[in-house]
């Protein structure tokens, strides 16, 4: 399926079993925008496919000029699953400049259980970059695909 595009970073038999609970989810951009104080971006989201039609990005932030940064490669894939709940995670964004000890930039996207809905809402939770290392950004989307 479409999830084996995503490469692990730990490729075990279970990681790869996991990320395939989300194959409904692919082929499709989940968009959220976000506002805070004077800095406004667009958040597209890929499960293991070119988001916004940047090659190998899982997540990209376009800002208002329309300049794509790389915020996570699903080439660099991490997952956890929980009972009703699944964190995917993409590494090897865009360096930061003046941030995080210039690390590259990280997207976490929590998925919850809702058997309501197949995907979506796509909705950014913050980014956290106040920190010396270990900088992220965070996301939330429901879906059916992750309930037991
Ligand atoms: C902007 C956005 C912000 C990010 C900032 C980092 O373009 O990607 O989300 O926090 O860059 O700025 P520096 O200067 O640390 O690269």
């Amino acid at each position: 399926g479409n999830t084996t595009r995503c490469r692990l970073v730990h490729n075990t038999t279970s990681e790869s079993k996991v990320l395939s609970v989300l194959e409904p989810l692919t082929n499709q951009n989940f968009t959220a925008k976000t506002k805070v104080a004077d800095e406004e971006y667009t958040y597209v989201f890929q499960v293991c496919g070119d988001a916004d039609g940047m090659k190998d990005a899982g997540l990209v932030q376009r800002g208002k000029d329309g300049k794509q940064v790389l915020i996570g490669n699903y080439s660099l894939t991490q997952v956890v699953r929980g009972s009703d709940w699944l964190l995917l995670i993409y590494l090897g964004g865009e360096k930061y400049h003046e941030h995080c000890s210039k690390e590259p930039r990280k997207a976490m996207i929590m998925i919850s259980c809702d058997r309501s809905k197949v995907a979506g809402p796509l909705t950014v939770v913050l980014e956290d970059r106040e920190r010396d290392t270990e900088c992220f950004y965070l996301f939330e989307l429901d879906s059916s695909a992750v309930c037991p």
